[in-house]
């Protein structure tokens, strides 16, 4: 019988979302079942893997994945903790395989578990990517306190200046997020708006803030994703600290950030 626990290289990547999602309920940033991550693992599945029978009939998908057919994810479970994912990933996820019309999907190891309410957006953002040319394996969506709080208010609401007010608190902010931020204003959670909202804002970002709800990062490395979204909640604690110590931070000047494009090859 095929057990995809003798799989080394995957059972690596399994236990890297199980690292993140204890660090996302340590960071008080996973609420109850706050929170889900997909990863792509198609690349680390053998042939014997890629093709192991569904434990249930397909689910059909709202909108065709074309960009994702034949792939498989392991994904978090619908109303699963992550301090639960934390320890046993494969209880409260599951991998899903996307048919390969892009139509459906089948969960296929290595429990029975229903995908998160997120999976609109998780595969649409996928299939976005993988249309796009980018090497996209990640996506990782959690609930970061100051990060949520900043959203609350207006100003913030404006790409350029909350990315500018994030940048500017520490010099490793510029440097891990270069792309900047984007902002989709307030949807309903789990929702296709929501979804197409987003990916709009990913042309150009590699995290994006949902208005009064939450983070979202995309990339190669699910580690990357995280330590992008530790970095913007270390800058949004420096900036609300200053704020609630009764000053306004000063901020890294213009000049002292554009010199750290050069300095780090951005
Ligand atoms: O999974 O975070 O956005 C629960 C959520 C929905
Ligand atoms: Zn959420």
């Amino acid at each position: 019988m095929t057990t995809i626990r003798n799989n080394g290289p995957l059972m690596a990547e399994i236990g890297r979302i199980a690292e993140v999602a204890g660090y996302l309920w340590t960071n008080g940033w996973a609420e109850r079942n706050g929170g889900n991550i997909s990863v792509n693992l198609t690349g680390l599945l053998t042939s014997e893997e890629m093709v192991l029978p569904a434990l249930a009939l397909a689910t059909p998908l709202q909108e065709a994945m074309t960009a994702l057919g034949g792939h498989v994810f392991y994904v978090t479970g619908t109303g699963k903790r992550m301090r639960y994912v934390a320890q046993d990933p494969f209880a409260n996820g599951a991998l899903i395989r996307i048919a390969p019309d892009g139509k459906s999907y089948e969960v296929i190891a290595e429990q029975l578990v229903a995908p998160t309410s997120e999976l609109p957006s998780h595969l649409l953002m996928h299939n976005y990517l993988r249309s796009s040319g980018r090497d996209n394996r990640v996506v990782l969506h959690t609930h970061p306190t100051e990060l949520i709080g900043m959203t609350h208010c207006k100003p913030f609401l404006d790409s350029k200046v909350l990315t500018r007010t994030l940048w500017s608190m520490i010099p490793e902010c510029r440097i891990i997020v270069p792309k900047g931020v984007g902002i989709v204003p307030y949807e309903t959670p789990g929702t296709i708006e929501l979804a197409h909202a987003t990916i709009r804002q990913l042309e150009k970002h590699d995290v994006v803030f949902w208005e009064k709800h939450g983070i979202l990062a995309v990339g190669e490395d699910l580690i990357e994703c995280f330590d992008a979204i530790d970095t913007l909640s270390k800058s949004s604690k420096i900036y609300l600290s200053a704020r609630m110590a009764g000053f306004e931070p000063t901020g890294m000047t213009d000049q002292q950030l554009d010199d750290l494009v050069p300095a780090f090859g951005l």
